[in-house]
């Protein structure tokens, strides 16, 4: 049934022509349109209790309490213009958004046809391409850095708007981009989340960046049990906030619409104008316990959750409604009845909708556009031209380079074509006090590794810039920038340190598309040194652990292991559409093995695609990174003193990996060692050896064999390190066993 207006009591043309009434700015029919809404967030979270208890829904979590504070942000924002980082209890403002109560139920039965999700995620996990509502997932706060990134994105296109045009050959193609010059970035969380440290780093970079985000908390004094005081040192987020420079702050009752709406202006108002970003603390409550799996009774007694109740945000509305005259019980009563009557119409359609085919299941994991795997991601290297001098001799061919100067002859080759590229992450900049390099102080450092040397002075600090010591920031903000089309190619300057970013790495990068059903995606690049041999390294500058990363579905894991793959490699990560670990072995930056002329700036190595090292007859050996140069020195060996020939397979991408080329070559010789230089158990090898048991039991005429570090970290005497990690005398004994067997 289409929804008759409902206007304010005295409403008449002759009343119309008076000068209206406004609370607040809001004018008596947005109070009305308000409360609508209200009731409406609140009508769907009681059906959808209902449909929990019939078992019709499979989980159910509230906005109930939270509603006054989310219409408020929603009268002050403007979907599809503004950008939206919502949490679970921001139902009323999804709505007066734009979303309606049949997409809502749609997640909660998860039809196939939930535009949030596909079906994927838990109701109110909400996402909105159409209103620039991003995907939202269950970890607490992972999105406030991101929303950060998303501000930093719409900065940038407002100082590059040619950037927004559509590209061609790379993930530019796919990716919509639009922003708005005055758009702001809202992002809101509860009381407990804002004992993440990320929400910390979230609030650093926002104002040391004077970015245009507007950060809600919505107090409702408990995270589950927890209750505020035990949280939040003092009990109050806004005291311990207050010292953030740019900032503007606002501490407002939440279950208000009026106070929260005035709270919300400014705010709203301060990061439109470009002042800075905004905290709204907004004090709300909390009816409906934490959600269905809980019951608030086992630690909240009746005379608490009483004084509660008398602040309930819709009994406040109406009782305002009716006071101010702006709508008699008999128009609620209207009002009421149409929004039931809206809910039951949704609640019959959701109820009926088809949920998602099982065939569906791996769709998204990766991008459907653009495959890295295939030929377009394969070219030659450029062939150099040989110019005759004027003595008539030929010219030298040009010199070999190392993988570090390939690498950053890559990046700037590719940041030359592509300006939606930014990099950033700790000391990768050449200089952060610019000064110092415009008048020539200092040559600039550009990495501790050097890799990124020269690319700030190139780009300028826009692009190229350091970011604080924080690897959840470098990879929280890169999400929202590549959700927004940039393409974050940021550093993590040891893998031994990436561990503060792991739940933005594993619940948030590779998931974004497939959770929002293709709606979202984030093919960001994360850079990040690598592993041992270093002499000294010791533990916390050696460590290994790639199948970690490759357990992530969704995330491509590529460990070059020689100068001319990395070059190829990381242009085949930037162009992609989606998000890659490109692992570079520290030990092989500089390294005189594989060392090579820079193949030119399209020079690409599709993922996927392994290269034969050398071909051999009696055994296999399948590896990558820092073991190719030891494995082909144990296999140089054997030859000589054995006449015995090894077929050496580098594999080059770890996720997505070469099963063909493994395959061919285990059929060819018969007997494989999988080398490794992570330790040994639980460690990559292990996936190979078993897919080789499971597969090629019938080719194989000796046990697959595995050689890695032994099972304990690396130690800084460089005898243990020798000791601990697989060395060129371990892969050639098993290599000789393995062909005598
Ligand atoms: C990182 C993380 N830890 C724990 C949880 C489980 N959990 C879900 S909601 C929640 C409490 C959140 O409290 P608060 O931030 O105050 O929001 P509220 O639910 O009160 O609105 C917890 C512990 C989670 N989802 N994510
Ligand atoms: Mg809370």
């Amino acid at each position: 049934m289409a929804t008759a207006k409902i206007e304010p009591k005295g409403s008449s043309t002759a009343v119309e022509d008076r000068k209206e009434k406004t609370y607040q700015g809001l004018t008596q029919q947005q109070l009305i349109d308000a409360y609508r809404i209200m009731y409406l967030s609140r009508k769907l979270d009681d059906r959808e209790i209902l449909l929990k208890r019939q078992q019709k829904i499979f989980f159910q979590i509230s906005g109930a309490g939270h509603e006054a504070i989310g219409i408020a942000a929603a009268f002050a924002l403007k979907p599809a213009y503004d950008w939206f980082y919502p949490y679970y209890r921001d139902r009323s403002l999804c709505l007066k958004l734009g979303a309606t109560p049949l997409e809502m139920l749609l997640q909660a039965v998860g039809a196939a046809d939930d535009p949030s999700s596909g079906g994927r995620q838990m109701p109110s996990h909400w996402g909105y391409n159409r209103l620039n509502v991003v995907t939202q997932s269950s970890p607490t706060g992972t999105q406030i850095l991101q929303a950060v990134g998303c501000a930093e994105a719409g900065l940038y296109y407002a100082r590059h708007p040619q950037t927004t045009r559509k590209g061609n050959s790379d993930y530019r193609e796919f990716k919509h981009v639009s922003f708005e010059p005055d758009e702001v970035t809202y992002v809101s969380l509860g009381d407990g989340t804002t004992s993440e440290g990320e929400f910390w780093e979230a609030l650093n970079s926002a104002s040391n960046r004077k970015l245009p985000v507007v950060f809600v908390v919505q107090d409702n004094e408990y995270a589950i049990s927890v209750p505020v005081e035990v949280q939040t040192a003092g009990g109050n987020i806004s005291r311990l906030v207050a010292n953030f420079p740019n900032f503007h702050f606002e501490e407002v009752d939440g279950t208000d619409v009026m106070a929260s709406y005035a709270a919300m202006s400014q705010a709203v108002g301060h990061a439109r104008a470009r002042q800075g970003p905004a905290f709204v603390h907004a004090h709300v409550i909390r009816p409906y316990s934490h959600s269905l799996s809980d019951d608030e009774r086992l630690y909240r007694p009746e005379q608490e959750r009483q004084r509660d109740a008398q602040r309930d945000p819709l009994t406040r509305m109406h009782g305002f409604l009716i006071r101010e005259r702006i709508l008699d019980q008999d128009r609620i009563n209207l009002l009421h009845k149409e929004v039931e009557h809206e809910v039951q119409e949704a609640t019959d359609r959701a109820l009926e909708a088809a949920p998602p085919a099982k065939e569906s299941i791996t769709r998204f994991v990766y991008s459907p556009d653009l495959d890295p795997t295939s030929s377009a991601f394969e070219t030659q290297p450029a062939v150099a031209p040989v110019v005759a001098s004027t003595d008539g001799e030929p010219k030298k061919a040009p010199a070999p380079k190392t993988m570090a100067d390939l690498i950053n002859s890559c990046l700037k080759d590719e940041m030359r074509r592509d300006e939606r590229i930014v990099i950033f992450g700790e000391d990768v900049a050449d200089c952060s006090r610019e000064q110092y390099l415009s008048q020539k102080l200092i040559k600039g450092k550009g990495g501790v590794f050097k890799l990124t040397s020269g690319l700030q002075c190139e780009f300028s600090s826009d692009r190229v810039f350091n970011s604080p010591l924080a690897e959840a920031n470098i990879v929280g903000r890169s999400v929202g920038m590549a959700t927004r089309g940039l393409k974050p190619v940021v550093e993590i300057q040891f893998f031994d340190y990436i561990w503060p970013a792991m739940m933005q790495l594993r619940d948030e990068l590779p998931l974004i598309r497939w959770r929002s059903n293709n709606a979202f995606s984030a093919p960001a690049v994360i850079r990040v040194a690598i592993g041992g041999y270093l002499t000294g390294g010791a533990i916390y500058h050696s460590q290994c652990g790639e199948s970690i990363f490759t357990h992530i579905p969704g995330l491509r894991v590529v460990f070059p292991s020689n100068a001319l793959d990395a070059a190829g490699l990381l242009r085949t990560a930037i162009r992609c559409d989606d998000p890659v670990l490109f692992l570079e072995h520290k030990r092989l930056y500089r390294e005189t093995f594989g060392r090579a002329p820079y193949p030119g700036p399209d020079y690409m190595v599709p993922f996927g695609k392994a290269r034969v090292v050398q071909t051999g007859n009696h055994v296999t050996v399948i590896t990558y990174g820092a073991v190719v140069p030891r494995a082909l020195q144990a296999a140089q060996k054997l030859q000589r003193e054995h006449g015995l020939t090894v077929e050496l397979v580098d594999l080059r991408t770890l996720s997505p990996y070469d099963w063909q080329t493994i395959s061919a070559s285990v059929k060819k010789t018969n007997r494989v060692i999988v080398a490794y230089e992570d330790s040994l158990s639980w460690g990559y090898g292990a996936e190979i050896a078993a897919r080789i048991a499971d597969e090629l039991f019938e080719d194989l005429d000796a046990p697959v064999r595995r050689v890695a570090a032994k099972d304990t970290f690396v130690a800084y005497q460089p005898q243990l390190e020798n000791a601990i990690l697989p060395q060129t005398e371990d892969l050639l004994r098993a290599m000789k066993e393995l062909a005598q067997y």
